[in-house]
This record gives structure tokens, sequence and C-alpha cells, in this order.
């Protein structure tokens, strides 16, 4: 494979890995773990994994031995940092017993049920040190979750005698690795399973984990991005321009590039939800803050939206909630009509509210709404252009206002979405670092024995000498809620908290950047150079840690 320059340079970079993980490593084990929510519930469902101890890594006196081969898959959107993982996996394993093996099963946890697999070797990791992308052997969306599944993936772990499935993945996924750690525990089999939080989307993180690998870089990406097209709209003073962001349905990305970049406008979903705000007064308020900049002759702005934000407003919210039952029960009876008659067969089965708010909608986003979820039950938010959707109101809003006289300026909208564009950047030397420390802490708890857990890093403010790694039981984080009309243990998923620092910081600052122009333009992602400038973490993490 053809490096680039920056490529050559970046594979000789030697991650740096916290104290705990230098050399001969110890296990120091908490107290035991309950789970977050529905506590009954969720220990009735995993009697094998439930209530374990959290786990620190420690210097130690001498290493475990242990002869293990290990699986790892990479389970659903790319996140920066993956193949760092999967790094640390490799040296750690090799430096317990250099005769361990690690095996990649291909295009995501379906690897591993079509027993679809490549050993990875010193030749292959080496190619892929410190390199964005899952590209080393693909990622894929398969949700494990059926007992046939579970047993077919056990015939391969036997043939190539894997002790350990690592699975590195969101909160779906890792809830899956839980309910599959539960599986081979009850049954005996010897099988342990690990997970490690990835997800560009930043919420997967609560007290335990701090952020989700891939959300720092991404949100870099994104921000030079952003920066790039304020001072274009800075330069040009004629468009204003509606990005939208990629993130699911937490808000975390979104305001992470806004406290970077500081454009005139962004909205947060779960604002939006908590304030109970239709979609008339988003418009609105995005219209007020072009029309007050028009009457200074700035007839331009930059206004960030998350993608997730349609199933925040509450209206949209109750639909969707029905939708999904709908889907659930009845999906095969429509989905196959042509277009209106699907659109007709819905009108007529949802409750009236709900009816209602669904032929409002544009016939673009009335569908995406009422199509297949993804394989956790996620409306698939990626696809709705919510940035055309809300451009299009506002303009329609200005519109009649300057016939009534209230807004004397110009509008004219440029649509982005940023998403795909930074989910395979080139980790950032914090990601590389916290990537690499992931792996090998996924080794450790492997090498000694243990099943259920995440893999995790914590006081990632601090230096990395510092940092502090170990293991979360999964079933800690774990609480019930419905999903594709039935209730389920999952994960808890992390929104932004409104009374959390990173958003009020937002706060204080908003109305005066959507008056004013204070563009902040930060510039690409760089490697070499001051500490200041290369290791700096993400704004919402420095603003959570703050005061831990
Ligand atoms: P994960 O939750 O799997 O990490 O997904 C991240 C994400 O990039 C979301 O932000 C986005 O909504 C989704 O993946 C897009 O999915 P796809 O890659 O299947 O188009």
């Amino acid at each position: 494979m053809k490096k680039s320059l920056l490529q050559r340079e970046r594979a000789a970079y030697q991650p740096k890995l916290p104290k705990g993980l230098q050399g001969a490593v110890k296990v120091k084990e908490g107290e035991p773990t309950q789970s977050v929510g529905d506590q009954e519930e969720i220990k009735k469902m995993f009697p094998n994994t439930y209530g374990m101890p959290l786990i620190e890594f420690v210097p130690g006196e001498a290493n475990v031995d242990r002869k293990m081969n290990v699986g790892v898959i990479l389970s659903g959107g790319q996140a920066p940092g993956g193949h760092n993982v999967i790094c640390g996996i490799f040296d750690a394993v090799k430096k317990i017993n250099p005769a361990n093996k690690l095996y990649g099963f291909i295009l995501g946890p379906g690897g591993l049920v079509d027993h679809n697999y490549m050993e990875l070797t010193a030749d292959i990791i080496d190619e892929y040190r410190n390199t964005g992308g899952f590209d080393m052997i693909g990622s894929g969306r398969t949700k494990l979750e059926k007992v046939d599944q579970f047993e077919k993936g056990l015939e391969i772990i036997r043939e190539l005698d894997i002790q350990a499935v690592v699975i590195i993945g969101g909160d779906d996924s890792n809830t899956n690795a839980c309910v599959l750690a539960e599986y081979y525990a009850a049954k005996n089999y010897g099988v342990q399973v690990i997970g490690c939080p990835k997800t560009i989307d930043g919420d997967l993180k609560n007290d335990q984990i701090e952020t989700s690998f891939g959300f720092d870089t991404a949100t870099k990406t994104y921000a030079e991005l952003i920066g790039n097209i304020e001072r274009d709209c800075n330069s040009a003073r004629k468009y204003w321009h509606f990005i939208k962001l990629m993130g699911r349905s937490a808000s975390h990305i979104a305001l992470e590039c806004a406290l970077q970049c500081q454009p005139n406008i962004c909205i947060i979903s779960e604002e939006v939800e908590k304030k109970d705000m239709s979609l008339n007064q988003i418009v609105e308020q995005i219209a007020s803050a072009v029309a007050d900049r028009a009457t200074r002759g700035d007839n331009f702005g930059v206004v960030l939206i998350p993608e997730g934000l349609i199933e925040f407003i509450p209206s949209i919210g109750r639909l969707i909630d029905e939708l999904n039952d709908l889907l659930a029960e009845h999906g095969a009876d429509y989905k196959d009509l042509d277009k209106a008659a699907q659109r007709e067969y819905i009108l007529a089965h949802l409750s009236k509210e709900n009816a209602e708010t669904f032929a409002t909608l544009p016939e673009g986003v009335a569908r995406q709404l009422s199509l297949d979820r993804d394989p956790h039950g996620n409306v698939q938010v990626s696809l709705i252009e919510t940035e055309k959707l809300l451009s299009d109101m506002v303009d329609a809003k200005l519109a009649e206002w300057k016939k009534e006289g209230k807004f004397v300026g110009k509008f004219a909208a440029l649509h982005h979405f940023f998403g795909y564009e930074g989910r395979c950047a080139a980790p950032s030397n914090f990601d590389a670092d916290y990537c690499y420390a992931l792996g090998v802490s996924a080794a450790q708890l492997i090498a000694n024995g243990k099943t259920g857990y995440m893999a995790i890093v914590k006081n990632t403010t601090a230096g990395t000498d510092d940092w502090k790694a170990g293991g979360v039981p999964i079933t800690m984080m774990m609480n019930m809620e419905r999903r594709n009309g039935e209730m389920k243990p999952v994960i808890r998923k992390a929104l932004v908290e409104l009374e959390g620092k990173p958003f009020k910081k937002f706060v204080e600052k908003r109305d005066e950047w959507a008056r004013e122009t204070c563009f902040v333009y930060p510039g690409p992602i760089q490697y070499w150079g001051p500490a200041s400038v290369c290791d700096r973490t993400t704004r919402t993490l420095a603003l959570e840690q703050e005061d831990k």
C-alpha cells in the first residue's frame, strides 16, 4: 500500500501509555457495582456478569504470562483511532506471550457469525499504526443478539482456539458485547468478551467513561472545516451557511464545534426538547438572528445543526415513537407499497395528533422517518436533510417578514453536511494515545481472566503518565429502554446535559456570537509542535473534567 509522506512519518509515532500499563501490571479491584437503573431486572438478565467490581491497572511486580488467542471486531460507524486500539491489543498480547495470536473478524460482527476472518500479523499491524479508518479489517452494523449467532460464532472461536473476543463499538455494540459475554459465561464456554468505547458521537460516556474515542479527532476535523467556511463567509459576506453535523441523537459534536468556532447560531437538540420547542419556533429563532444582523448590513453567518434535531422536537419525537411501533408491528404490510399508498397507510394507522404532525412534514422527511431503522432500531438521521428543511423554512419566514417590513436584508443560503469527512481522519495525538491505551487495557483484562468488562482509561485531562487504565463491568452502565417496540437492557446514552459546563459556557456566549461576528478559525490538527496545540483535548472534555 502506497503511503503519503505524513503517513510514513506518523507511523513512527509511539503512543504514550499511562504508568499503570508501562511495565508489569497488577489488578486493583474496587467495590462491587450495580447498574445505573432497573437493578433488579438487569441483575436477573445478567446473573453471571452483574455486580463485578471496577478494575484499575497499577504498576505490578510480575506480568501475567497467559497463552491466549484473541479475536477483534470493529462495530458500527468509523471513528479515528480504531486501528490503534487493535495495535495496542496486538502489542500487549504478544508481550504477554509471543505465541499468542490476534485474529480480526472482517466487516464487523457479521464476520464472527460468517467465519470471515484474518490473522493480524506484525506486517499488517505496522501498516496501520496511527492511521485513521477501519480498513484494516472493515466494520459493519450486524446486531449480535441471537443464540444461533452466538453458537455459530463459537464454532470459529473453537476452531481458531480463541479465548477472548474484543468488540470495539458504541453503546449498542457494547450492549451486545455484554449479552454475548453473559451467554458464553452462562454456558461455561470459557470465552471472554471485552468491549471498547468507540464513537465520534461522544454519547458513550458516564462516570466511568470520560469520552469515547474518535470524538476528539472528528470534532477537530469538523472545526477546521467550519473555521474555513467561517473565514470564507466573512470574506464574501453574502451567504448564510447551514451546516448539519453528525452525532446521531446527541448534540455533543455540534456543541463542541460551536465552542471551538463560535458560529452565529448552534441549535442544541436537548434544549429544544427541554423547552418543548416546535419546528416553527426554531425557524423563528434563526430568522430573528438573520434579520437582526441584516439591520447592520451583515447578510451572512453560520448556523450549526445537530443531525438528530428532528427527533428532539417533541411533536416529531412522539410521532417517531409511534412510527417505531407501527414499523415493528405492521412494517411488512406497507413497506412494499408505492409512496402515495404508503403515506396513506401510515396516516390511517397513526393517532390523530401524530397523523397531523406527519401530514405537515415535507414528503422527503416524512418518508425518511417512516422507513427502516438501522439494525439497532435507530432512525437514520444522517439521511434527513434538516439543514435544507430549516433554511427553506427560514427563507419563507423572512419573505413573510419582508412584506411586513420586519426584514430589510438579503438571504442566500448554502448547505453542508459534515460527518463522513471526519470519521476516518488520522487520529490526533489524544486519540492515538487514548486508543492504544484502551487496546492494552483490553488485553490486560483478558489476561486477567475478565469478561463482560469494557476497557477504560480515566483522568485523560492530565498528562498520559497519570492516566488511569482499567475496566468497568458493562452491566454497570445499563438500564431498560424501549427499542423496536420492546423493553431491552441497553447502555444509557449520554445526551448533552443542560446543567453541564460545556452547555453553560455556550449559553454564556451565544447572544454575542449571534449578533457580532466572533468566528474562530481552529486550523488543522497538528501532530508535531507545542504540546499546548498538539495535545489539547476537546473543550467538552476539559470543561467536564475541570473540577473533578
Ligand atoms: P456509531 O454510533 O456506530 O459510532 O455511528 C456514528 C455515526 O457516524 C453517526 O454519527 C451517524 O448517524 C451514523 O454513524 C451514520 O451511519 P452510517 O455509517 O451507517 O451511514
